[in-house]
């Protein structure tokens, strides 16, 4: 059977599970979630509740674990040769936390400017890097690119004036190539809330 994908369109957890999805070709029966009503049937396989969740031979409720399984499955662009396990932890960690307490200053009652200033930092060194190569770690895509970009996303939409005024022209070119690339587009097509009895929503190449 054909894995299923509980997730939800704007989530960079699930973006980056949807581009490994895509890019090794798996095709998928796309269950669209709505974070304030969760399915129960998402809820009966990972009570944990959070997005995306692959539900395959087994059930793979982390989204670098969802990437990783597509990427055995297939890894024509041969992204785990460039997994940046450190850049990664980097972005889910101290990057994800300052993005939110940026983000959702009025709820975390944070410092809006210092935290954007802890993840500008970091986005400061991606850029430095991406001065000789085309992507994170040479001149082909890694992992970490496609695990990156769609909290970078985040963070430039928070207030996409000041992050288009910053000094960081190659990693502005790097996530626009993401932004525009015919992998994103299609991982970003939408679709409505799913309900239980709906016919399958088919995703990814057969
Ligand atoms: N570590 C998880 C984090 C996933 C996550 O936090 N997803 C958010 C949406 S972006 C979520 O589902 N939050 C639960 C909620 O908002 O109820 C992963 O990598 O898959």
């Amino acid at each position: 059977m054909a894995p299923i994908l509980y997730s939800f369109r704007r989530c960079p957890y699930a973006m980056r599970a949807r581009m490994a999805l895509w890019t090794a070709g798996i095709r998928w029966q796309h269950r669209e979630v709505v974070l304030r009503d969760k399915p129960a049937a998402m809820l009966e396989i990972s009570p944990k509740g959070t997005v995306p969740v692959l539900q395959a031979e087994a059930v793979i409720d982390e989204s670098l674990e969802i990437m990783r399984w597509s990427l055995r499955q297939s890894d024509p662009q041969g992204w785990m040769e460039r997994a940046g396990e450190a850049l990664i932890a980097h972005c889910d960690g101290p990057f994800k936390l300052a993005l939110d307490r940026y983000k959702y200053d009025t709820r975390y009652g944070s410092d809006r400017e210092a935290e954007r200033e802890l993840g500008a930092s970091w986005l400061r060194e991606l850029d430095a890097s991406l001065k000789n190569d085309l992507f994170l770690l040479g001149d082909s895509p890694g992992l970490c690119d496609v695990a990156i970009f769609p909290f970078v996303r985040q963070f430039a939409n928070a207030d996409r004036g000041w992050f288009d005024a910053q000094d960081w022209p190659d990693l502005a070119r790097w996530l626009k190539g993401w932004l525009d690339s015919p992998s994103f587009a299609a991982i970003m097509a939408k679709h409505a809330q799913w309900q239980p009895g709906d016919p399958v929503t088919w995703m990814g190449e057969s």
